[in-house]
């Protein structure tokens, strides 16, 4: 008997939903930006400040994926622009069916920009395309600058990796050259920023980071 492994045929069905929506947000114009990190690292948070930053004519939505509650989508609706929670009950990530699923009934061709939080994990959110232009990993200075030697595969896929919460680094030894060289160990073209959401240090290189990225799609 020919025994097929789960995990493989999972994923070949995820990429065959990716390959689909990568397509239609080709199709529309649509720049999609996939955010992962850890529980806490402050993906919400980014997108509290980015949002807010924003005309209110901007083009931009957010779904964002949880276990359980739809908290985020709530900090989140406060800045006028869609925005849908995605709650996987149980799952450690997102995948591209979830997000073909939470996208019913969005005028795709009224989105320019998509962004897209996953569930708080290193590990599982790396393996599933969400048919997402670039993966963007966050660090927080209060992780340790290990992390990208521990966790390398979604320091190898990310384009882009935001060196969060940089405001507590007079209070945590975190080494931020350390962690940096760490995450060029394991992707040495990784573009690297850094960023505070609570002083803001950071964030207009943030802003014009994704402008330029998008601008080039
Ligand atoms: N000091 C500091 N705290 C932050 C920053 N960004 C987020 N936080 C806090 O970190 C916690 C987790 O942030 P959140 O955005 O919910 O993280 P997420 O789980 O990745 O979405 C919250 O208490 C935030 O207020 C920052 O730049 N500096
Ligand atoms: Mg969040």
């Amino acid at each position: 008997m020919t025994r097929v492994p789960m995990e493989g045929k999972v994923l070949n069905e995820n990429d065959r939903a990716a390959a689909e929506l990568r397509a239609e947000f080709a199709r529309h114009g649509v720049f999609a930006v996939n955010l992962i990190s850890s529980p806490g690292s402050g993906k919400t948070a980014l997108l509290e400040r980015t949002l807010e930053s924003y005309d209110a004519g901007r083009r931009v939505a957010v779904l964002t994926g949880d276990i359980q509650t739809d908290a985020d989508a709530a900090r989140l609706a406060r800045y006028g622009f869609p925005v849908r929670q995605i709650t996987t009950a149980g799952a450690c990530h997102l995948d591209a069916r979830m997000i073909r699923r939470a996208l019913d009934g969005w005028e795709l061709a009224q989105i320019d920009l998509l962004f897209i939080e996953n569930v708080g994990n290193l590990v599982c959110p790396t393996s599933y395309d969400l048919g997402e232009a670039c993966k963007i990993v966050l660090l927080s200075v209060t992780e340790g600058e290990e992390k990208p030697l521990k966790y390398p595969g979604i320091f190898f896929k990310s384009e882009l990796m935001l060196l969060t919460k940089i405001d507590l680094l007079p209070y945590v030894p975190f080494n931020i050259d350390v962690a940096e060289a760490n995450a060029r160990t394991i992707h040495p073209e990784i573009q690297i920023a850094r960023l505070s959401c609570t002083t803001k240090q950071g964030l207009d290189e943030w802003l014009r980071w994704i402008d330029a990225r998008k601008g080039g799609q």
